[in-house]
């Protein structure tokens, strides 16, 4: 059973004692947010493993199934502790868009400790540089060299591919690389076939599907907002009124899979700019908790779930919610929700203007 939603339109030019305000509407700028930061979904063939790459053979290849911001960590284990000034890349066997577009280096003397298919952070990495670079879409075929501003010498190396040649739908794949102790690329390559190697990836935890989009958050129909990051993702919303006090929301469930509903949350407020980006970390802001704690959501799926009041009397312009848990993480691969309402107050300025245009809709009663 589906419950009726009533919309009530009052006239704003006096808050209504007997109800809070609905805040959000689909004007407001919603963000995809999850703090877990940055995962690897690094993975490979076997046969085209990360050590494919230092064969100095264009007929083997190393493939990333994670596709953009792939790439690897080799320590140069034959030529020791040198100073990488220049690179270069032969592009692989089969689809040049999976050939790099563009590249980050990083260097470290810290004993390499990131497993493979990781971020391969966990050592203090050094920024060399980055740039773009354009490889022949002639296939197992060197590429041009590419120097490198360094003057360091370090016992590893970080290398992402941030971008791809055919886009961010491509897999990931270079047959072979070279690095050089000169910035043209003369000399003897630095990298040994058998030089220890880690395949890295590097992405935000916080993505959704194009349909799914933390838009459907505050659409005013069943559409839902999904987020692959589970657990700690959510949004920050701006609801377009101005500034307000929230003291209380309301969640409708989505169309399927019970186990990917928020369990618990955390909401926080802000008056700053928003500068965070879109399925981001959601912390370039400052941001002060409002309220937490656990939400019991139906089972009935596309469901209004119960007014979660709280305590506040902070006004603020933005706010970022969390879910901290869903209803089972062990089985859900995601969390979603259809819709989100925030009820409490416009803070007087924001009335005003609100006052101009006479209509905002109150709390919807339940049927
Ligand atoms: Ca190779
Ligand atoms: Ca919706
Ligand atoms: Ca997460």
């Amino acid at each position: 059973m589906v419950k009726k939603l009533i919309l009530l339109l009052v006239m704003l030019m006096s808050v209504p004692a007997f109800g809070s305000l609905a805040l959000l509407s689909s004007s407001d700028a919603v963000l995809a947010v999850d703090r877990d930061g940055l995962i690897s979904r690094s993975d490979y063939p076997a046969g085209e493993a990360p050590p494919k790459a230092l064969d100095q053979n264009s007929g083997t290849k190393y493939l990333n199934f994670a596709r953009a911001n792939t790439g690897f960590i080799v320590t140069l284990g034959t030529s020791g502790a040198s100073a990488v000034q220049s690179f270069t890349l032969t592009t692989a066997n089969d689809a040049a868009g999976r050939d790099p577009a563009s590249w980050a280096l990083w260097g470290t003397n810290d004993a390499i400790t990131s497993a493979d298919n990781s971020t391969g952070l966990a050592e203090n990495w050094t920024l060399i540089g980055s740039g773009s670079v354009t490889l022949p879409d002639d296939r197992f075929t060197l590429g041009p060299v590419v120097s490198v501003s360094n003057s360091t010498a370090y016992s590893s190396y970080r290398m992402l591919y941030p971008t791809l040649k055919g886009g961010a739908g491509e897999l990931m794949q270079v047959a072979d690389v070279a690095y050089y102790a000169s910035t043209d690329g003369t000399g003897t390559n630095l990298l040994a076939a058998d030089d220890p190697i880690l395949a890295i990836h590097n992405a935000q935890d916080s993505s959704y599907p194009g349909a799914e989009s933390p838009a459907n958050l505050v659409d005013g129909s069943l559409n839902k907002y999904l987020n692959f990051g589970k657990v700690n993702s959510g949004f920050i919303v701006t609801p377009a009124m101005g500034t307000t006090v929230v003291t209380g929301f309301e969640i409708t469930t989505a169309n399927d899979s019970p186990e990917r509903d928020p369990a618990a949350w955390e909401l926080y407020g802000t008056l700053d700019a928003i500068l965070s980006g879109d399925n981001t970390e959601g912390e370039a802001e400052t941001w002060t908790l409002i309220a937490s704690g656990t939400v019991a959501l139906p089972d009935d799926r596309n469901m209004l779930g119960d007014l979660v009041e709280f305590s506040n009397s902070a006004i603020y312009t933005s706010y970022k919610m969390l879910f901290t848990d869903v209803k089972d993480a062990g089985a859900a691969n995601s969390m979603q929700i259809a819709e989100i309402q925030f009820y409490g107050v416009p803070e007087p300025a924001t009335m005003c203007l609100l006052g101009l245009g006479g209509l905002a809709l109150i709390r919807r009663r339940r049927s």
